[in-house]
């Protein structure tokens, strides 16, 4: 009798485990390595779950877009260097919200690391805005070396007072207008024109500028917005276009290039200043060969995407003198950046983009 309540009971502990391991998560890192149900965040200020200090990390665009694969990397550095002691969870794809939830999540401490387009970290601190002044940068190179030197320092530094430790500049890339059914060559085509920006008064003044109706909507929405025609048009770099699959439902896409957005890498400045000095050298670190990565993959599937959007609908390349015309009616709204940004801001980007 007792041999079968031992067997009976065995029975039942092993159905209890399997059905503990086979229930899905609501919420499962990706690449996590392990199928550790999504917890709440650690506090702030490096709290230590058991012997690991967990980072969670959330972005909102998709696993096969280079942004993802830099977090990877940063997984890896942080957890390879940390030997085990800390552990990195991501969150990819909006599935902790978009960019503007993920930088309040950052600052609340409930995500611990994120990543964010710059226009919308502007509503954050403004100084960011700088960043959305049209036809700044000439190249990535340029980019690189001004946001990796003094003035994306600044920049980053400024969002220390926002609960914000800023890791650096990874790349979105340079935006392009996608329209579902104007071929537009030049500013005159977008009259009227319902363009989505992000929520950002520096992308909206400038769309105004260009004649066309600007409508800001969160990214998670765009999609939905393009297929049910309650927008004309929307712009991003062609990797994410791609990655997000908008050009299907849009008929032509443009080179405009006409802003380069960053992606704001930054961490809970509590958890940061909590971690220990050889912890903050190993996030430094990860951070550093995370965008150096993420950089290099995004440059390359930029190319790729354009190809493979071209295969879908028209891409219509200007000729420089017509992408001047855009630059051209853009230029007043360096006005709108200098009373949102500070002249000082303004005038080191401007002097270091000659
Ligand atoms: C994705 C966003 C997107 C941004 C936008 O999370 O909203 O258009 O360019 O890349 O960061």
């Amino acid at each position: 009798m007792k041999k079968c309540i031992a067997m009976l009971l065995v029975v039942l502990v092993s159905i209890t485990m399997f059905a503990g391991c086979a229930s899905k998560p609501a919420l499962e890192p990706s690449n996590s390595g392990d199928s550790q149900k999504a917890t709440e965040a650690p506090k702030a200020s490096g709290e230590k779950t058991g012997k690991t200090i967990t980072i969670k990390v959330a972005h909102g665009a998709p696993e096969d877009h280079s942004s993802h694969a830099g977090w990877i990397k940063f997984k890896e550095v942080v957890e390879a260097e940390s030997k085990g002691t800390m552990a990195v969870e991501i969150y990819p794809n909006q599935q902790l919200g978009g960019d503007r939830e993920i930088m309040e999540g950052c600052q609340l401490g409930n995500i611990t690391a994120g990543q964010s387009s710059s226009a919308p970290v502007a509503s954050f601190e403004p100084s960011f805005f700088v960043l959305d002044i049209p036809f700044l940068f000439k190249s990535r190179q340029q980019v690189y070396e001004i946001l990796d030197g003094e003035a994306g320092k600044a920049l980053l530094k400024n969002l220390e007072a926002k609960k914000l430790k800023g890791l650096g500049f990874s790349e979105n890339g340079f935006r392009n207008l996608t329209t579902s059914s104007v071929a537009v060559r030049k500013p005159e085509d977008l009259k009227g024109m319902k363009v989505r920006t992000m929520e950002n008064a520096i992308h909206i003044a400038t769309w105004k500028l260009l004649g066309a109706n600007p409508t800001p909507i969160a990214f998670g929405e765009l999609f939905t917005a393009l297929q049910q025609k309650t927008i004309d048009g929307q712009e991003n770099p062609f990797e994410l276009i791609y990655s997000t699959k908008l050009h299907e439902v849009q008929k032509y896409a443009i080179d405009t290039q006409h802003i380069y957005s960053p992606l704001v890498i930054v961490m809970n400045i509590d958890f940061y200043n909590g971690l220990s000095e050889e912890n903050k050298k190993i996030v430094d670190k990860a951070a550093k060969e995370s965008i150096e990565l993420q950089r290099s993959i995004a440059a390359e599937n930029e190319q790729k995407a354009k190809e493979k959007i071209k295969e879908k609908i028209e891409v219509i390349e200007l000729t420089d003198a017509e992408r001047d015309a855009f630059r051209q009616m853009t230029k007043p709204v360096i006005e709108d950046v200098k009373a949102k940004a500070g002249t000082e801001i303004v005038d080191i980007f401007l002097n270091a983009t000659k």
